[in-house]
């Protein structure tokens, strides 16, 4: 049997992160920063959550997010002039360095040892055809840490996840129309409460564990009518049955009443997203041809989202 919690149970139930206090000073300081630049500044939340099954955690429940959709998605905001608070599941991906995967990292570069034995005399060069790609991103990298456009907080748990958004968010919000939320992460629906967790590792001696799941407040309403009830906000919605997606992701929207639902398939959310409001419902695809040659969705996405929210910004200004 599910149970289900307010958000204040939800917060009343476990502690917040050690580092809150310490993120929600970075987060003021940020935002009042850019707001003297008079930037926009969007809220990127990205990557999954782990839902832990041990106060002690050893275990716990994930899913599928890679976080690409987050990271790209920061990397054109931060081209289309905003400043980024990037909300990620850490060890999941992120912006510049996504482009230079682990696994390849050492193949960029060419040694080329000194005569002799004097291997502090050896060079390393990046190989020919990788250095116009690394300064690309070396270029839009430098220029978001030299203008302090990207703040990146990282966080592992569902709890920690949404003490963070719910902090971020008062700070965030008080920039009013000119704040956006792009809720891109994949939040777990479900989690064992503190008293049904077990402190300990759980012992295999012991058996196959009955695990009884309770539900996550739906913290979206909360967001858009009380934590940033002026901001820009754009939820996500995923499924994996095709029928059900757009339905699905209309019903969010007339629930909600927030600006924006992008509804995507999961094994086809690299290529199409579908991108609705109020009164228009527009699919964004690109072919396979155009993601050969380096183009992504998120660019064609971020920017069909700043149009939007320039309109958003217009015409609360004309009220
Ligand atoms: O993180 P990723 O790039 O692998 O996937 C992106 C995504 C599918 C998590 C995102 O586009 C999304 O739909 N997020 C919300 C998921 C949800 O309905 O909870």
């Amino acid at each position: 049997m599910m149970q289900t919690s307010t958000s204040r149970h939800f917060f009343e139930d476990f502690p917040p992160p050690d580092d809150l206090k310490h993120t929600i000073r970075d987060a003021e300081a940020f935002v009042k920063l850019n707001s003297v630049k008079n930037k926009n500044v969007v809220l990127i939340t990205s990557g999954g959550t782990a839902v832990p099954m041990e106060s002690r955690t050893v275990r716990f429940i994930d899913n599928f997010s890679t976080g690409t959709r987050g990271a790209a998605s920061t990397e054109y905001f931060l081209a289309a002039g905003y400043a980024v608070i990037f909300l990620h599941r850490a060890r999941s991906a992120k912006p510049f360095v996504r482009h230079f995967p682990e696994e390849k990292l050492l193949d960029l570069f060419v040694l080329k040892e000194a005569e002799g034995n004097d291997t502090s005399a050896s060079a390393i060069t990046v190989k020919q055809d990788e250095s116009t790609r690394l300064a690309r991103v070396l270029r839009s990298y430098h220029s978001a840490s030299s203008t302090n456009s990207l703040l990146s907080i990282p966080f592992f748990s569902l709890q920690d996840y949404l003490y963070f958004l719910k902090s971020i968010s008062d700070v965030l919000g008080q920039l009013r129309q000119k704040s956006m939320f792009l809720l891109a992460a994949a939040v777990s629906d479900f989690y064992i409460p503190s008293d049904e967790m077990p402190e300990h590792k759980m012992q295999s001696s012991e058996g196959p564990p009955e695990v009884r799941l309770s539900s996550v407040p739906k913290m979206l309403p909360v967001l858009i009518h009380r934590w940033a009830p002026e901001a820009f906000i754009i939820s996500f919605k995923l499924e994996t049955d095709p029928k059900l997606l757009l339905l699905k992701a209309r019903k969010a929207l007339d629930t909600y009443q927030h600006e924006v639902v992008v509804a995507n398939i999961l094994e086809e959310r690299r290529k199409k997203v579908v991108v609705i409001t109020a009164d228009s419902e527009t699919q964004l695809e690109i072919s396979e041809e155009q993601r050969g040659s380096g183009q992504e969705l998120e660019d064609i996405l971020v920017q069909d989202l700043v149009a939007k929210h320039e309109a958003f910004i217009q015409s609360a200004a004309g009220r």
